[in-house]
């Protein structure tokens, strides 16, 4: 490893959070020393709690995380934030609304913040989310909790990042509760039903209830339903004791491995697929892309044998 990557990782794991800001700027932006540094770095990961936090817009997760955070901070473990919003083309709105709200953690340095949109995720949002967790891991922070709004596919790849799945629920949004997916039950690790100072908790605590006895879980763990009114601070200390439960399970039944067996699986498919298509890519400047398509367009060539040579070409390399 050259002499300043070593420095940068060594100040990295030091905790400074300018190393940080920067080490998550340069694999956002993919910038070329990226790819470096996520190698050196996966080896220090792995030890971090990773919770993610999903729900409808508006239900409440910003406020569940700052809530949690300082929980967590309360027991001396230092916390990441990632509040990604595949909605958004652009870090703003919504989440600037998180940044203000934020602000009192800004004096902590045990406390990192980072928003994240469509805009500046090159290699989807998905993989960035999960190499920025990589590194907030690496840089050994315990706790590192993911706030995305829910539940499309996008979502659900980032979630699968997580060893705990919180979604969040509220009041008042009946018809919703039906209209959550099968996708969010198996997801769901804990539920929460925050704003239960509304009515209508009840009612979305049967529904869920319902809905439970329906799904199928491959392990043997049972949602808990926690009821949450964040603004107030109501029901964190919980949420934290049903996360803390959960954790305990997950180690009990050595499911840790066991899900991240299962989630590497399903990465490692999309990581080969973008190196590959960037090596055919890079093969095929776009002159030849558009020659290629103009011939198939007039007939002259077929594309299946097309992709078969291509891919030939590749495999020679
Ligand atoms: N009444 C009530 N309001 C709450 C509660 N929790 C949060 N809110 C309010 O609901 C609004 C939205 O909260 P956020 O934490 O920003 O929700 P969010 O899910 O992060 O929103 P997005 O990131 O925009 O999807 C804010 O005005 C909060 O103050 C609660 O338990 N009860
Ligand atoms: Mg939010």
């Amino acid at each position: 490893m050259n002499h300043d990557l070593e420095a940068w990782i060594e100040r990295l794991r030091s905790g400074d959070p300018r190393a940080l800001a920067r080490t998550i700027s340069t694999v956002e932006n993919r910038a070329p020393e990226a790819s470096a540094l996520l190698k050196a770095l996966f080896p220090h990961s792995g030890k971090a709690r990773i919770i993610g936090m999903t729900g409808a817009p508006g239900a409440g997760k910003s406020t569940l995380v700052d809530q949690l955070a300082r929980h967590y901070r309360k027991q001396n473990r230092t916390v990441g934030i990632v509040a990604v919003d595949p909605t958004s083309p652009y870090s703003g709105g919504a989440i600037l609304g998180d940044r203000i709200r934020m602000q009192d953690h800004f004096a902590d340095p045990g406390i990192y913040i980072r928003s994240m949109a469509t805009r500046g995720s090159l290699g989807g949002l998905a993989r960035t989310t999960a190499d920025v967790t990589t590194v907030l891991d690496a840089s050994g922070r315990d706790v590192i909790l993911i706030e995305t709004v829910g539940v499309g596919q996008d979502e659900v790849d980032i979630v699968r990042l997580a060893d705990i799945t919180v979604v969040i629920l509220v009041p008042g949004m009946g018809d919703d509760v039906q209209t959550i997916k099968a996708g969010i039950m198996e997801i769901a690790d804990i539920f929460v039903i925050n704003k239960s100072d509304r009515e209508g908790a009840e009612r979305v605590e049967r529904e869920v209830r319902a809905m439970q006895s329906l799904a199928i879980r491959t392990d043997n763990w049972t949602p808990p339903i926690v009821k949450t009114v964040a603004s107030e601070g109501k029901g964190i200390e919980k949420l934290a004791a049903a996360l803390a439960d959960y954790e305990a399970y997950l180690q009990r039944e050595n499911l840790v491995i066991k899900r991240n067996t299962e989630n590497w699986r399903e990465r490692l498919v999309e990581m080969l697929r973008d190196a590959l298509l960037e090596q055919a890519r890079a093969q095929l400047g776009d002159g030849e892309l558009n020659r290629l398509a103009a011939d198939i367009a007039e007939h002259k060539r077929d594309p299946y044998t097309l992709v078969e040579e291509i891919v030939g070409r590749l495999r020679k390399n």
